[in-house]
């Protein structure tokens, strides 16, 4: 049996990761904040709570780092945890380089010192390419990041790439472009929506306010990128890859499919911050923009190139950006009734 350190377990990624590869026959632990309470929700809806190992465990204290990887014997630790929302990243720039950034460094050089025969995955971002260079990314395009978030990530996924040349260590970068789910955090933008859209349909009357509509991502299902990660461990030799889905959708186009899963006819109307959207069948606006959701700085277009995932490690995306919408609206609606 193999055993696996999710840090970040509690996350989004950590419960479907945990999932995976509790089916996959792993030991699973994962680290998790200590708080006044402790939150396991995702673990729970995914009814795994109690077949995962977990431990106190903050990314910002070298003592947890060292004493979970002298004391497990690890084969695969995935590093997910992270200060992980783009917009919160300018108001907590040192907090973000600390966790983002500094811990990945500590984590690497523990294993290196105590369990160089662990693999190690590092949760790197498309938000690294930011002001992109080339359309669409790939594992070879230069990274321009465009927020605390992204500069922290590039760190972590530079000092990754070079503790594995330099000390032969069996560590992985995905570059992973955007991925939701119905788990996925709610200040995200299309949890958001699909929870705003949710309660509009059962009879609310809150217009969803959000920031930049024309911004265009990438966007798959959680649960089909954390099989990703699991194939770039099991490769003989480590390497960097990035995991999309090719297709790229503004949050306006995002936020159609999914009130048109819940039956709603979306009109959208005006321009930057006078546009509005309408649901037809109910005469109720839907969203108004409200320019307190505007970044200091934009990452306005993301798609993939998952070439280099699709033929060295036979990884494909299987839910499209419709598919995904419905899925997380439809969710979110059940969950209200
Ligand atoms: P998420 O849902 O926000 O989960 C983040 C996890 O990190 C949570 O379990 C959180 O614990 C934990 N965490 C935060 N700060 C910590 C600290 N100081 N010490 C220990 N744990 C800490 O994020 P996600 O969407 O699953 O993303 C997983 C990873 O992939 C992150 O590194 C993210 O930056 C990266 N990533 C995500 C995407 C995406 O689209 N989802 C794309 C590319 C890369 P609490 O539950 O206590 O908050
Ligand atoms: O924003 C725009 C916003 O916060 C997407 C993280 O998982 O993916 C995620 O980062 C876009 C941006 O995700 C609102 O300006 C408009 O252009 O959902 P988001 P993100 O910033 O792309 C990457 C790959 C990660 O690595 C991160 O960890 O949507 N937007 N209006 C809005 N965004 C939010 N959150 N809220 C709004 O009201």
């Amino acid at each position: 049996m193999k055993t696996a350190f999710i840090t970040g377990i509690t996350g989004q990624d950590g419960a479907y990761l945990a999932k995976f590869l509790l089916e996959k026959g792993y030991k699973v632990h994962g680290g998790v904040r200590r708080i006044s309470q402790p939150e396991t929700t995702r673990l729970d809806l995914l009814g795994v709570t109690n077949q995962v190992e977990l431990h106190e465990f903050d990314l910002a204290e070298q003592n947890n780092i060292f004493r979970v990887i002298r004391d497990l014997e690890i084969d695969e630790f995935y590093n997910l945890a992270a200060q992980s929302f783009v917009g919160a990243s300018w108001e907590l720039p040192i907090y973000t380089a600390d966790v983002d950034a500094m811990a990945v460094v500590k984590i690497l050089d523990t294993i290196r010192s105590l369990s160089p025969q662990t693999r190690f995955y590092q949760a790197s971002t498309s938000e690294m390419f930011g002001l992109v260079q080339e359309v669409p990314q790939s594992e070879t395009t230069r990274l321009y990041p465009r927020s605390p978030y992204g500069v922290a990530k590039v760190y972590g996924h530079y000092i990754t790439m070079n503790y594995r040349e330099s000390f032969d260590m069996h560590a992985s970068s995905g570059i992973l472009f955007n991925h939701e789910s119905p788990l996925r955090g709610k200040e995200f933008v299309t949890r958001k929506i699909t929870l705003g859209l949710a309660a509009l349909a059962r009879g609310g009357d809150a217009a969803i306010e959000l920031g930049n509509m024309d911004a265009k991502r990438d966007w798959g299902f959680a649960g089909d990128y954390v099989e990703g990660m699991w194939h770039m461990l099991q490769q003989d030799v480590p390497d960097d890859y990035v995991l999309a889905t090719g297709v790229t959708t503004t949050i306006r186009d995002f936020f159609t499919a999914a009130g048109t899963a819940l039956g709603m006819d979306i009109e959208w109307s005006g321009e930057g911050e006078d546009e509005t959207a309408t649901d037809k069948k109910s005469g109720k606006q839907v969203m108004k923009v409200n320019p307190k959701f505007y970044r200091p700085a934009e990452v306005d277009l993301l798609i993939g190139d998952p070439t280099k995932a699709l033929t060295k490690l036979g990884w494909k995306p299987k839910v499209t950006v419709n598919e995904l919408a419905e899925m997380m609206a439809k969710s979110d609606y059940d969950a209200l009734g």
